[in-house]
């Protein structure tokens, strides 16, 4: 059966429920930046309890770090910690025969039971998209939102002004470099606050350290996953994703208490 379109029915089409979205989604209840495994496993427990939540990742896939597993090898691992987490996410796993305390698993099937469980309960991800910046407001002081520009804009190195979205949390995703919390402590000096880096590698410690400091930076703006871990100079732990869930969802749980109040 042969069915009839033309070329500007696809144009048209593109652009007018792209742009529906972004109207739809200027004004969200969480913004999240970045889709790597920390801001994914948020989105998904943020969505699931039904507040309206925006995921931006600058690059055109998901995943952040997962994709890349250890050092290129295709399995990574986590603690037994996250066992509930991936069970209800239906991502399966071994326990390892090295150690009856970590799982081992495709990262490959970590990044899509990941991403399309927090698609599937209602998280809105739209790639290509970098945050530059933060909204603010004072008296009292709070972060009111994010600034964002087309990813390719970026690359491209044109000047070209950015548009902006409103949310009452925006949770720091980004990974190693804190990149929004870095941009709010590079550009708002008198909040007095910066990203001091992470350590060298302590991964046991690292992974309960982070999911222990997980929380609210200032007010409106949060940090989960890598970004805990360069915001409070805490050690990096590698390829091991047992902090990374955990964190998203004790963020999401913190999120959901400040703002259902
Ligand atoms: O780096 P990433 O995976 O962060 P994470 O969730 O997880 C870290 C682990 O992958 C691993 C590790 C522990 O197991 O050490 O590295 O903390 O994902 C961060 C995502 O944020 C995007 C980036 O492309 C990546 O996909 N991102 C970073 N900065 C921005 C951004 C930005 N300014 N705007 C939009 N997306």
């Amino acid at each position: 059966m042969s069915v009839s379109f033309d070329e500007c029915d696809i144009t048209r089409t593109i652009i007018e429920y792209s742009s529906k979205d972004l109207v739809n989604f200027s004004k969200v209840d969480i913004i999240i930046v970045g889709a790597g495994p920390s801001g994914l496993t948020a989105g998904y427990y943020l969505a699931k309890r039904g507040l309206k939540t925006l995921i931006l990742e600058r690059r055109l896939s998901l995943g952040g770090g997962i994709g890349g597993g250890g050092m290129l090898f295709h399995k990574i691992v986590a603690s037994v910690k996250a066992r509930e987490i991936l069970d209800e996410m239906n991502c399966r796993y071994e326990i390892s025969k090295e150690n009856e305390n970590l799982i081992v698993m495709d990262a490959s099937e970590l990044l899509i039971k990941l991403g399309s469980a927090a698609i599937n309960s209602g998280a809105k991800l739209i790639f290509g998209i970098s945050v530059e910046d933060v909204i603010y407001r004072d008296n009292p002081f709070r972060i009111e939102g994010v600034v964002i520009q087309w990813s390719a804009v970026h690359l491209s190195g044109l000047h070209v002004d950015p548009l902006m979205i409103r949310a009452k949390a925006v949770i720091d995703a980004t990974g190693h470099d804190a990149e929004v919390i870095s941009v709010v402590a590079k550009k708002i000096k008198d909040l007095g606050i910066s990203v001091l880096g992470e350590k060298s590698m302590y991964s046991v410690k690292s992974e309960d350290l982070v999911v222990e400091r997980t929380g609210k930076i200032i007010e409106g703006l949060y940090a989960t996953g890598m970004a805990v871990a360069a915001y409070y100079n805490l050690p990096r732990m590698g390829p091991i994703f047992s902090s990374m869930l955990l964190s998203g969802k004790k963020i999401a749980e913190i999120v959901i208490s400040d703002i259902t109040r």
